[in-house]
């Protein structure tokens, strides 16, 4: 596998400087500027390309291009939307950027509760509390039907929450689930205008009514539109599994597990249809096998994604350390060393530790905290390495 790094273009904190020293390869970046929907002109793409190759790196993957909403939910704007995608990937192409991950998740992509959660070690790591979750649903978005999704004891832990959530704990939680997890990933609730609760409830408007199969549908039309410009440029799309893999605020998710990711790579049977395996998401479905989903996975996989979650009673999940996650880390790195080495794989979501927290970083992708997973993934990948010349 080669190893990559999230950056997050000329104003990340994290520079290309600081990631050829700690060993990174390839660099994982978007156009973050360009709303999503629009093109990607060729001299951007190339501006970009060229400022990592004068670090002595190389631009492996695109994460992400942006899918419409419209395109989602199969708006009247989908076609032309869709035709904007095609060219973006035809630029793309035509400067030789060859993966390209995205998500179809509606709305709202990863959620998280709490950015910041105290470990016992004096670290900080990413935390879903479900009641909390439950409580923003059911509380803040007041959204109809809710308390029929959660079971009785997170709803009852939820009904506690609004007896005791104070304003100002509810203003945080909103900017949490909101704002600064999506503020920098280019998605739809991104945009810093208006109310957030309110932007999110247009939002998700459009989505009432589309079921889980026609979202499938709405997929399996966007890659069968795009997989002719895959094919002319050797283009790999990635698809990035639902971050919690559940459905979340009423609106179908289709990328929660095996038999979802199976139906996506049999709809379209194109090589070029793949995937990105986010073991961190993954993980943090108590219903997946990890590693088994890795064996089935790996000869479609074209992007690796290394963390992994703890589950913890209730339906809360901690994004745990490198080494001491669910999933045997060291396992799937020994499953996807049997790929082409050039498959590209980077550490996510690191802890947030030694003053990482001062610095303003994206959440989740502070530097310490992954410079240290990136360390701890590379020692691995050197024993398994040499596992297998000693098994030969
Ligand atoms: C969060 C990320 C996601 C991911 C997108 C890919 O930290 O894992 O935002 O980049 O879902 O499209």
């Amino acid at each position: 596998m080669t190893k990559t790094w999230r950056w997050f273009g000329p104003g990340d904190k994290v520079t290309l400087d600081m990631m050829r020293q700690i060993g990174v390869e390839g660099v994982v970046t978007a156009l973050h500027d360009i709303p999503s929907g629009e093109v990607w002109p060729i001299h951007r793409i190339s501006a970009a390309k060229e400022l990592i190759e004068s670090h002595g790196m190389e631009w492996s993957v695109v994460e992400s291009l942006p899918v419409s909403e419209q395109i989602k939910y199969a708006g009247p704007e989908r076609d032309n939307l869709i035709d904007n995608y095609i060219q973006s990937l035809e630029n793309l192409g035509r400067c030789g950027i060859k993966t390209v991950c995205y998500n179809f998740m509606p709305v709202i992509d990863w959620v998280r509760t709490e950015l910041e959660h105290p470990m016992p070690d004096g670290t900080f790591s990413l935390y879903f509390n479900y009641a909390k979750f439950a409580f923003f649903d059911i509380y803040i978005l007041e959204r109809e039907g809710a308390r029929e999704d959660f079971p009785p004891e997170v709803l009852a832990k939820a009904d506690e929450l609004a007896g005791t959530m104070t304003e100002s704990d509810r203003q945080q939680l909103i900017d949490t689930i909101i704002t600064k997890t999506q503020g920098f990933i280019n998605g739809p609730l991104g945009s810093a205008q208006g109310s957030p609760v309110e932007r999110f409830r247009a939002l998700m408007k459009p989505y009432e009514g589309v079921s889980k199969e026609q979202l499938r549908e709405n997929l399996k039309y966007f890659l069968e539109a795009i997989m002719p410009v895959c094919d002319k440029w050797c283009i790999d799309m990635c698809i990035h599994p639902d971050d919690p893999p559940m459905p979340v605020f009423g609106m179908p998710r289709i990328c929660c597990d095996a038999a979802d990711i199976r139906w996506i790579l049999d709809a379209v049977p194109n090589p070029h249809n793949g995937l990105t395996f986010c073991a961190g998401s993954l993980s943090s479905g108590a219903h997946n096998n990890v590693e088994a989903m890795a064996r089935e996975f790996a000869p479609r996989t074209r992007f690796v994604h290394l963390r992994s979650c703890n589950l913890l009673p209730g339906g809360d999940f901690v994004e745990a350390p490198h080494t001491a996650g669910r999933v045997d880390l060291v396992e799937l790195i020994r499953i996807f060393s049997d790929c082409p080495d050039s498959l590209p794989m980077r550490v996510d979501h690191g802890k947030t530790m030694l003053g990482d927290q001062a610095v303003g970083y994206n959440p989740g992708y502070g530097f310490h905290g992954r410079m240290l997973a990136l360390g701890q993934v590379e020692g691995m990948m050197a024993a398994v390495k040499r596992e297998k010349q000693l098994n030969k």
